[in-house]
């Protein structure tokens, strides 16, 4: 009997210790008062500090509109304390986010006015999209006080508009969702073998050629809006140019691509890698990487891929080998690979941008600038670990940044809840992944939408609320684990989506459906 008491006793206090709000990614801390409040139809947002820029108004536009959006004052509502209003505090002008930029806020629900503050611009809007889930659809609200930063300061996706095109519309969509999740980097693989959509004025043959028709490109003009779009969301844009493989489309007019031969023959078959033996290759790299870098500017880090490069072409050319002849130092084709990656990031760094690429580059052991980021991505098992274990313990071992991605690829799709295979992968867990973390040698997570199999017809509801899970790990502390809170969560997140136009799927007939 006294163990049943106690028993009960201590599952009550498990129920009162778990917060009943329903925030997505779930804050860092939160501190319920008890009390219940309504928002009145009044309510402003008011820049209380020095630094009310035009992004924070934008947001204060943006989230009034989803708060009052659909909802009404319950006219059985009990009388509640009214809020009018709340006071935002931003303490420093940063307008750009980095890897280092502070996002964390504090927010406090009471009345009469609520109280943000931030160090940041983007800490705010993170405040602002707490504060938006916790208002109830009647506009009550329960007095609390969160405290909340993320865990890791790269919460990304990538998309992929070459294997198929997305309209800006889709994209901003996406953008969207992504703000809702507090994620914050957009890894746009812009160009592949498919289709090369990216519309360059200084090299306007790539997309004359590469784009799957005229009306399947993203001119400059449109790509600045997207980052302009992104960046009064708290989303930094990446692009992506892909080299020296994942090349074709685009690419065939520059003479850069190399010839390959069949070799029992000698004749001439199809176009494989860019060669890196020619100085055309670098000329146009650097033509077009600089253009990149200013059409997605402020953003400093441009991702230039680098896996999966095939040999075998590169082994068929004849003026391949004779240039290897001359060239004793560069000893075979892996030794090429480097020569490639060593001249282009060099271009990049004159160029002042810094770069991301895909682990292949750390692999082969190519000379790397040390705020390179590298990004994992290979999966599959060896031994007794993930191969992203191995690779992670190898990257952070050596110094480098990582983003791990390997663990998240969301193009993958399967029957059943299979949100809690990514949202159960602890990006830590590795040798050394403690250490790593606290020297911020993990910058963060992305979850891949390689889109052979996607395009705007589902691109929602490929992604959400799937990467939400991803979002949630990223963000939220280590020991956020419990599957039943965060499916809980994640449902109501979705069902939110919903209202706010956004085509989610459903996670599953879950328990939290008959609520
Ligand atoms: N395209 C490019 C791809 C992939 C990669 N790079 C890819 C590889 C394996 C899977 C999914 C996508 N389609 N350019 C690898 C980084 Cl499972």
């Amino acid at each position: 009997m006294k163990d049943l008491r106690t028993h009960l006793f201590l599952a009550v206090l498990v129920l009162a210790s778990t917060p009943v709000s329903g925030v997505l990614p779930r804050p860092q801390q939160q501190t319920d008062s008890g009390d219940v409040f309504s928002l009145g139809e009044e309510f402003q947002f008011l820049a209380v500090g020095v630094h009310s820029t035009p992004m924070l108004q934008n947001a204060f536009d943006r989230y009034r509109a989803i708060i009052f959006q659909r909802r009404k004052p319950d006219g059985a509502a009990p009388a509640l304390s009214t809020i009018t209003g709340c006071d935002v505090n931003v303490t420093s002008d940063v307008q750009v986010k980095t890897l280092t930029t502070d996002e964390s806020y504090e927010l406090h629900v009471r009345a009469p006015r609520l109280f943000v503050r931030a160090a940041t611009v983007f800490g705010a809007l993170y405040a602002l999209e707490t504060f938006s889930q916790l208002v109830r659809s009647d506009l009550s609200i329960d007095g609390t006080v969160i405290t909340d930063k993320p865990r890791f300061a790269y919460r990304g996706t990538m998309i992929d508009t070459s294997r198929h095109f997305y309209p800006v519309t889709s994209i901003k969509m996406h953008i969207d969702a992504m703000a809702y999740a507090k994620m914050n980097v957009l890894h746009w693989h812009i160009v592949d073998e498919i289709s090369f959509p990216y519309e360059s004025v200084v090299l306007p043959q790539m997309s004359l050629d590469g784009a799957f028709s005229p009306k399947h490109v993203y001119s400059i003009a449109a790509i600045r809006e997207i980052v302009e779009y992104a960046m009064l969301r708290g989303v930094r844009v990446i692009p992506e140019f892909d080299t020296p493989g994942h090349v074709s489309r685009g690419w065939g007019s520059l003479g850069v691509l190399t010839q390959c031969y069949d070799v029992k023959t000698g004749a001439p078959t199809n176009f494989g890698a860019l060669n890196p033996t020619l100085n055309q290759t670098y000329a146009v790299l650097s033509t077009l990487l600089a253009e990149v870098r200013d059409v997605f500017a402020p953003e400093a880090y441009i991702h230039v891929g680098g896996d999966e490069v095939p040999k075998e072409c590169w082994q068929s050319n004849p003026q391949i080998a004779s240039w290897l002849h001359e060239h004793p130092s560069v000893k075979d084709f892996a030794g090429l690979e480097t020569y490639f990656e060593q001249r282009l990031l060099a271009l990049l760094k004159a160029q002042g941008s810094s770069y991301i690429v895909w682990q292949e580059i750390f692999d082969n052991g190519v000379e790397i600038l040390p705020d390179t980021v590298i990004e994992v991505w290979k999966g599959g098992h060896g031994g007794d670990q993930w191969l992203w274990q191995t690779e992670m313990a190898k990257v952070t071992g050596a110094g480098f940044k990582s983003v791990l991605s390997a663990p998240y690829y969301l193009n993958y799709i399967a029957y059943g809840a299979d949100w809690i295979n990514y949202y159960s992968i602890e990006p830590a867990n590795f040798t050394g992944g403690a250490a790593a973390e606290s020297n911020g040698l993990i910058a963060g997570l992305e979850a891949c939408f390689w889109s052979e199999y996607i395009d705007a017809t589902n691109l929602a509801s490929r992604a959400w609320p799937r990467a939400a899970a991803v979002a949630e790990r990223a963000w939220s502390a280590e020991t956020v684990t419990n599957l039943t809170d965060a499916e809980r969560r994640l449902h109501e997140w979705r069902c939110m989506l919903l209202t706010r136009g956004i085509n989610a799927e459903p996670i599953g007939t879950c328990s939290v459906n008959a609520q």
